[in-house]
């Protein structure tokens, strides 16, 4: 991705997943927005961003963070709100394992309480430890911590995955997970 493709797509998470609000936007239920709404509100904003463009960071995005829907019409992202939105995701049986990259600072609370969804809807897992040492390091000094996915499965927690292939689930209860 080029700079600028960085900085739109940072620009994209925030409006479809935190704040649609800071440019007059709207989510469904589902976390869907209007392409031409979305379009529009961005240039008002001072994003220039055209049709082109967005079709283009959607398509090349790293982690693939965004979708349209069939017709094209609509866009929202794959997985990250914080925003109280329905992705109507299918329980999926997970893995024997998943990985949560987290900061080492972070551990010691993660012991006590397990894992929590803190600003987002979900816990975000990742299914290979490379890209959980990835996540951590966005916080700090990362910690991969491992988490019996398959065991929790079958105690009765619900998986999903995001259609980009993240892990998501409502909290990690400590017993589920190993720490380094
Ligand atoms: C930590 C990015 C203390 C948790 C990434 C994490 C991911 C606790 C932080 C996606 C805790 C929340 C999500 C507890 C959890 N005590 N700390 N009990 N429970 N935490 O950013 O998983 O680039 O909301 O370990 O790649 O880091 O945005 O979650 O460190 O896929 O597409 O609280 O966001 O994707 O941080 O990242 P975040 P995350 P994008």
């Amino acid at each position: 991705m080029s700079n600028a493709h960085v900085s739109m797509s940072k620009f994209l998470s925030l409006v479809l997943r935190h704040q649609p609000q800071t440019i007059g936007l709207s989510l469904d239920a589902n976390g869907w927005a209007d392409v031409d709404e979305l379009l529009t509100r961005a240039n008002q904003h001072g994003k220039r961003i055209s049709r082109e463009l967005l079709e283009a960071i959607v398509r090349d995005n790293d982690k693939q963070r965004f979708a349209f829907n069939d017709d094209r019409t609509r866009i929202r992202a794959n997985q990250g709100h914080s925003v109280s939105v329905d992705l109507e995701l299918t329980p999926k049986t997970p893995p024997e394992l998943l990985y949560h990259g987290t900061a080492t600072r972070f551990v010691a609370s993660i012991r006590a309480q397990g894992l929590l969804p803190r600003s987002r809807q979900q816990v975000h897992l990742s299914a290979d430890e490379a890209t959980a040492i990835a996540v951590g390091k966005r916080h700090g000094k990362p910690a991969v911590l491992i988490v019996a996915a398959a065991e929790m499965h079958a105690a009765g927690h619900a998986f999903f995955q995001a259609d980009n292939g993240v892990w998501l689930t409502d909290t990690v209860p400590p017993q589920f997970l190993s720490f380094p």
